[in-house]
């Protein structure tokens, strides 16, 4: 077998356009930054990660610059040298010098997976506990758009790609006209389409318990986050009184927060982002804990680009407990891909890419030319 010591470890931050600006509550991007990490083996193999947040640090307080930081000065150094089969040591090692930065820790968490993957040569789901499935449901999410906007965009995508559920961002305008828009367009398009909202933690709890109810008349069939990360006693009860189901997503960036929320019964749903919860070793543990209190597990993303977006297909199709579908639709946000072969989506499915590692190999030309200065 080749040599498995961590012999290298490179970090640029590619900035990469987006093909149309993606709203947020607090935010609006048209271009997804993202910390490429490469990690080389002493045997020559090189694998990949990335450091991605929805578009900047409004998200979790990170940013592909704190991330570039933290990796290059910090976990670099607790890591060279080491054998990567010591992979779950490393990681709990980290957090003798980094509290907290699960993204910058997912990066190289993920890089540090795939290059063993591939000088094992097997598929980075083998890594994870054995790959089970080949294909996922995959949701397309709407950024804030106007209504003409939106239902061009659904009827392109369901056409395009047969996509059947779609998310929409909310949380950045008045509640009352956000709710109409939603309404409308949920009215002028396929009746069989399925339909949930992301309020990115935006709104109270007299704002939610007020419009909530009415975007459940409208027919959205699932509450993404609707209020802050920490008031678990709001998300509880909007969980046990609207009769749509909740899923927690800034509320879950640890093992503990899902514990936390299995505890309350604040949601139904945990949304699992291997990005914000630092790598597929914690993401592992947090599926567990969900799929013990009998909570169902959504493939999240934070819009990662397609090794990101890989490593966390292998996830999901090596985690039973994924049982909610998936998101995992960040590459086709991209303007513009940088990998040799890009992820297939089709029939509303996104395909698990096959090959060693995550199955997909950077285009040089692309990285450089995506490579800030
Ligand atoms: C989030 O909060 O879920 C995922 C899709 C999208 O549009 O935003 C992200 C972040
Ligand atoms: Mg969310």
């Amino acid at each position: 077998m080749s040599d498995l010591r961590i012999a290298s470890i490179d970090t640029r931050v590619l900035d990469v356009p987006l093909f149309r600006p993606h709203g947020f509550a607090t935010y609006t991007a048209t271009s997804q930054p993202i910390l490429l990490v490469s990690v080389t083996l002493e045997g020559g193999v090189t694998g990949y990660g990335e450091g991605v947040v929805p578009g900047g640090p409004w998200w979790g307080g990170e940013s592909a610059d704190t991330m570039k930081v933290i990796v290059d000065k910090h976990l670099t150094p607790a890591t060279l040298g080491r054998e990567v089969t010591e992979l779950s040591g490393i990681v709990a090692d980290w957090e003798r010098s980094v509290a907290n930065m699960r993204f910058a820790k997912a990066a190289l968490e993920i890089a540090l997976h795939d290059a063993w993957a591939r000088a094992l040569d097997v598929p980075l789901a083998h890594l994870l506990g054995g790959q089970f499935r080949s294909e996922l449901d995959c949701v397309w999410a709407l950024g804030v758009l106007p209504l003409e906007e939106a239902i061009a965009e659904v009827n392109e995508r369901q056409e395009m790609m047969g996509t059947r559920a779609f998310k929409l961002k909310m949380g950045s305008g008045d509640p009352k006209v956000d709710t109409g828009r939603i309404a409308d367009l949920i009215a002028n398009t396929d009746v069989d389409l399925s339909y949930r909202i992301d309020i990115n933690a935006r709104w109270d709890r007299l704002t939610s318990l007020t419009w909530l109810p009415k975007l459940a008349d409208a027919g959205i069939q699932l509450f993404e986050q609707p209020t802050p990360a920490d008031d678990l006693d709001t998300l509880r009860e909007i969980t046990s009184r609207i009769g749509v189901p909740v899923m927690a997503d800034e509320s879950v960036c640890s093992p503990a927060d899902a514990l936390a929320v299995a505890k309350k019964q604040a949601a139904d749903v945990i949304a699992i982002k291997t990005t914000k919860l630092g790598g597929l070793i914690e993401s592992k543990k947090t599926a567990a804990i969900a799929e013990a209190a009998g909570l169902a597990c959504h493939g999240a993303t934070s819009l990662e680009g397609p090794f990101g977006t890989a490593a966390s297909l292998h996830f999901a199709a090596s985690t039973p407990a994924v049982t909610y579908g998936t998101e995992l639709f960040g590459p086709l946000l991209l303007k513009e891909t940088y990998v040799t072969e890009d992820i297939v989506y089709r029939d509303g499915k996104v395909i698990v890419p096959e090959g060693p590692g995550t199955g997909l190999e950077p285009d040089w030309d692309k990285v450089n030319f995506f490579t800030r200065d």
